[in-house]
């Protein structure tokens, strides 16, 4: 089943659920290569997530500011390959969505572990804002805050659980957007953390 979140942001309820087992394991392998670590913002703060990346790109984030590069700048080797799977995932789920054709270059991967949030903000960084963003949530559950085109904007609250795949286009696009502090748990496919992927294309 599907929900309409906002004007062109579905939730597809439980769409990688069958494939959640595979998913991690393509994570440990790209995490064996490309750690996790915690990024600096450009003002100077440790976000409390840990990313990593697969893809011809990868998102990081340092003193310079926000960017895509296809360096790891940590290792000084390219990011990870995008596994198959992650494609396919990607692939069908914007097709699911009404966006036919996205074609993922980067795959930022979030940790999240408890107390781990991520404050409101857009994503900009894409030079094409056509495409959506497709996000899959795995592991432990994730109050995800949804705004509007300005920061100040009211924030409606979506729980996210294990499998959920959300498709983000059209005018949800360039919304104001944050996941809220995470709640300590266990989870029987990732212990005690949340994996989010989340699939772009940049230019
Ligand atoms: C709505 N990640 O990596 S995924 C991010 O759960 C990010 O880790 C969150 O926001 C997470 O940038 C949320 C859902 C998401 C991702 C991108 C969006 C929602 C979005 C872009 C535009 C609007
Ligand atoms: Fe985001």
């Amino acid at each position: 089943t599907r929900t309409e979140l906002a004007a062109g942001a579905w939730l597809l309820h439980g769409f990688v659920l069958a494939q959640a087992p595979q998913l991690l394991a393509e994570v440990a392998q790209i995490e064996a290569v490309a750690p996790f670590r915690h990024l600096i913002t450009p003002g100077g703060y440790t976000m409390s997530v840990a990313m990593t990346n697969s893809g011809a790109l990868g998102w990081v984030s340092d003193a310079r500011g926000y960017r895509y590069d296809p360096i790891d700048p940590q290792t000084g080797r390219h990011w990870p390959a995008l596994p198959a799977l992650f494609a396919d995932v990607a692939r069908r789920a914007a097709a699911e969505a009404g966006y036919p054709g996205f074609e993922p270059q980067a795959c930022l991967i979030n940790r999240y572990v408890a107390s781990a949030r991520l404050s409101l903000h857009q994503d900009k960084d894409e030079l094409d804002q056509r495409a959506p963003i497709v996000s899959v949530s795995l592991g432990l559950p994730a109050t995800f805050l949804f705004g509007g085109l300005q920061r100040n904007d009211k924030t409606a609250r979506h729980r996210l659980v294990h499998g959920d795949v959300v498709v983000w286009g059209g005018p949800s696009r360039l919304a104001y957007h944050g996941v809220a502090p995470l709640a300590a748990g266990s989870h029987a496919a990732t212990g005690e953390c949340r994996i989010n992927l989340t699939f772009r294309k940049v230019r």
